[in-house]
């Protein structure tokens, strides 16, 4: 037995995990670790579940190679040959790509994608990304010219948290790197701040609130807007960092008054003034929106608003209010601003957005003939059967491909579809270190994990990462050692990097135990903190700091962080004003007699962690919530038949009056198939809700999914 340390790679809250091994290498507890400086010893019951996902015998170990309808086991060596010939034979114009959510979780995903991206060559670049927090990566990069310059709330020192379409207590937070994030709202009241939800459903956030607003969904937009007008009209604007368009942003919040917004949103005008009035008067305040204002029909608008509130109020990037993070082995720094829809998608031409097209058009490539029709897939850690809209067109898409290659641990809704099925090793093999989410923390801190428990003849999941991308693109991917696929990619990045930086003569300085550690090495040193900048930080000091390093609190970061062209705060971009106007023609709309909207369950993980007994039941079941007023005027018994324009379901109820009447809530990631491997998830299959969403509507400016606020029949099963 012995107890190692390691991230939590299950959430976005990077908690310490204090994990004890037997002597077979299995995990046989998980404790939070209560050294480490940011969480604390926290852990949540998805993190308890660590070990059984890591050992769940369902898992597949090997490479699988479809054969009729099932799947044969094979060598690494013959999936790959497979793979190799069949992609020299398709075109990669007609090759597509899906990045699913995990990648963010994973050493590979970050460091490794950006090959297999260069090396697939296709605008056919989709990942969930467009079916979540796309609208915010879009207006951060338009209001500050780099959408991953993302301002989060200043949990632990705000004294106002006004928090729209999240759920913290169940989802541990998003875009918001906080470990413990419950613990840390009861510390915000505890001192004597004040927290505002704004939600559709009351949910165990909005418990804990002084105040919780019910919204219709999908009208964010207008009750921000609402604000904003407010701030302008009672003269409560402070701006405290250099901005360009304020007058025009002023003249196009002219139509938004709360009196003009009330009734679309549900929000009386009064309390929508108050709301203007408390943020402004609070010593410091945030406003944080997340996934519930994202994937609705104005996504971008909304995000783009949240922080123009934290602008106008003199919030942004001050202490307590809205700041930029400062990643110690942060992304490089862009030279040109971010631009939006540099090209268009093939059949519906929905805009790029930072190199990707979006999710919600991925059946329409595959489906519609002519040049550059999708006929091979490559997914990596994606389920978009179940996680994107219209899911059950793109369960028939995918099975007529030509060719499909999967990158998971499961076979799964998605990757049954796959001629090939490439897995990572278990977690404990894997090295950890949070390069995405560590940008988006509420204080500055970094942690590296090296894997637990060696690899064995198993490949690292970057280095499978690295050979897919020699295979998918016609180049030598069997070598081994320094001839390897992961080498070569980690050598030309490290010699790249090295020469920007003008230090190719300190190529033998870098340590870690393979080059992947070496490049983190180098991120590390170069980074804000780092031996080779103003600091001390390597991989090395990370080493001796099990637990995690503190790096302290937010720090101002304005102007040094801006990439746009006017280096000033863009509170007005014209791609956002050309959507305004829509905004403003849904003003005299009314809501949809019942809509439907998603939530998130404290012990799941979107569609993967259905398999794991302890993860399943409960209150963690694929039900529609109802509000019983609801319930009795349309008869409802114990199920219910959900019909929405793009498909139908029938589904159990749970009547609550929780839920706004007029609305529904149903989770995703459930509709498990019964034909795949995952035996516990097969046996609580639940329903897809991904079946009633559209992929024909979008948030327009970014092109993301809207799986909050769809209209939908609910009646008698
Ligand atoms: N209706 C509705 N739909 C939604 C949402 C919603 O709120 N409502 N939310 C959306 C959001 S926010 C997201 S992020 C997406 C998620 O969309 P996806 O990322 O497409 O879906 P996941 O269910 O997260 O699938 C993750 C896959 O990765 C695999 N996996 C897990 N760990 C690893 C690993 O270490 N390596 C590899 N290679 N594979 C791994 C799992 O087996 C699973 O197949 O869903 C979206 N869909
Ligand atoms: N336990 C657990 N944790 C997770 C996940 C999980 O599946 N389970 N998924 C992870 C992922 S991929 C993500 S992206 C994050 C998301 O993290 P969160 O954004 O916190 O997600 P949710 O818990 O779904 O909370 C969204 C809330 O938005 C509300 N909502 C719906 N429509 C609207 C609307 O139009 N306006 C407003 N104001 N509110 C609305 C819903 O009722 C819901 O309470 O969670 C991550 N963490
Ligand atoms: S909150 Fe997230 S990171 Fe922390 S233990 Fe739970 S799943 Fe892991
Ligand atoms: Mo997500």
């Amino acid at each position: 037995m012995r107890s190692l340390l390691r991230t939590c790679p299950l959430c976005e809250a990077v908690c310490g995990l204090t994990v004890t091994l037997d002597d077979a290498d299995r995990v046989v507890s998980v404790r939070g670790d209560r050294d480490d400086p940011f969480s604390k010893g926290f852990l949540c019951p998805k993190g308890a579940s660590f070990g059984k996902l890591d050992d769940d015998p369902d898992l597949v170990s090997t490479p699988l190679i479809r054969d009729g309808d099932g799947f044969r086991e094979a060598s690494w060596d013959e999936a790959f040959e497979l793979i190799a010939a069949a992609f020299a034979d398709i075109p990669s114009s007609s090759t597509a790509l899906y990045l699913g959510n995990p990648n963010v979780h994973t050493v590979a995903g970050t460091l490794y994608l950006p090959a297999l991206i260069r090396a697939m060559s296709t605008r056919h670049l989709y990942s969930a990304s467009t079916a979540d927090q796309m609208p915010k990566q879009v207006a951060a990069g338009l209001m500050f010219g780099d959408p991953l310059t993302v301002p989060v709330p200043d949990l632990d020192r705000t004294d106002f948290l006004l928090m729209l379409g999240a759920n913290p207590l169940e989802s541990n937070g998003s875009l918001c790197t906080a470990p413990d994030f419950p613990g840390r709202l009861k510390a915000l009241k505890a001192r004597g701040g004040k927290l505002v939800v704004v939600d559709p459903r009351a949910t165990r956030t909005a418990a804990i609130a002084d105040q919780h607003l019910f919204i219709q969904p999908g009208s964010d937009a207008y009750l921000l807007f609402g604000i904003v007008h407010t701030l302008f009209d009672e003269g409560l604007t402070d701006v405290r960092v250099e901005v360009a368009g304020l007058d025009e942003l002023r003249a196009a919040a002219a139509d938004f008054a709360p009196e003009a917004v009330a009734a679309r949103t549900g929000i009386a005008a009064d309390t929508i003034r108050i709301l203007a009035r408390e943020l402004s008067a609070a010593p410091s305040a945030a406003v944080y929106a997340r996934i519930g204002t994202c994937t609705a029909e104005f996504g971008t608008l909304t995000q783009w608003l949240v922080d123009v509130v934290n602008t106008l109020t003199g919030n942004l990037d001050s202490p307590g209010g809205a700041m930029f993070a400062n990643a110690a082995a942060g992304g490089v720094a862009r030279s040109r601003p971010f631009r939006l829809g540099r090209w268009v998608s093939r059949v519906r031409k929905l805009p790029e957005a930072m190199g990707e097209l979006p999710v919600a058009t991925l059946a329409d490539e595959i489906e519609t003939p002519g040049e550059g029709q999708i006929r091979a897939l490559v997914t990596v850690a994606g389920n978009p059967v179940l996680s994107a809209p219209s899911g059950a067109r793109l369960d028939k898409g995918l099975a007529g491909l030509e060719f499909m290659v999967s990158v998971d641990r499961y076979v799964n809704e998605t990757t049954r579809h796959a001629n090939v099925i490439l897995p990572p090793p278990r977690s404990v093999q894997s090295p950890h270190f949070d390069f995405a989410l560590l940008q988006f923390a509420v204080r500055n801190y970094a942690r590296y994990s090296p894997p637990l428990v060696a690899l064995g003849d198993r490949p690292s999941e970057a280095a499978v990462i690295a050979r897919l991308a020699a295979a998918v693109s016609g180049q030598p991917h069997a070598g081994t050692g320094e001839a390897s696929p992961i080498n070569v990619i980690d050598e030309l990045v490290i010699a790249g990097t090295l020469h920007k930086a003008g230090m190719s003569e300190r190529r033998d300085e870098l340590t870690g135990a393979d080059t992947t550690e070496q490049r983190l090495d180098l991120m590390l040193k170069l980074g804000p903190y780092g031996a080779w900048n103003d600091g001390s930080l390597s991989l090395k000091t990370l080493l001796d700091s099990p637990h995690g390093v503190d790096l302290g609190a937010l720090q101002p970061r304005l102007p040094g962080v801006l990439r746009t062209a006017s280096k000033m705060v863009e509170l007005a971009p014209p791609q956002l004003l050309a959507d305004v106007t829509r905004l403003r023609e849904g003003l005299a709309s009314t809501a949809p007699a019942m809509v439907l909207i998603g939530r998130r369950q404290l012990r799941s993980n979107n569609s993967w962690m259905h398999n794991v007994e302890g993860l399943v039941g409960g209150s963690n079941r694929c039900t529609l919530l109802v509000h019983p007023d609801d319930a009795t005027r349309l008869g409802l018994g114990e199920q219910a038949q959900i019909t929405s324009a793009a498909g139908s379901l029938t589904v159990p109820i749970e009547l609550t009056p929780t839920i706004m009447p007029g609305v529904v809530s149903l989770p995703h990631g459930w509709g498990h198939a019964a034909s795949t491997t995952q035996s516990v998830a097969s046996a609580h299959p639940g329903v897809n809700a991904n079946v009633l969403t559209d992929d024909s509507v979008v948030d327009a400016v970014s092109g993301t999914a809207v799986f909050n606020g769809v209209p939908v029949t609910v009646g008698p099963a």
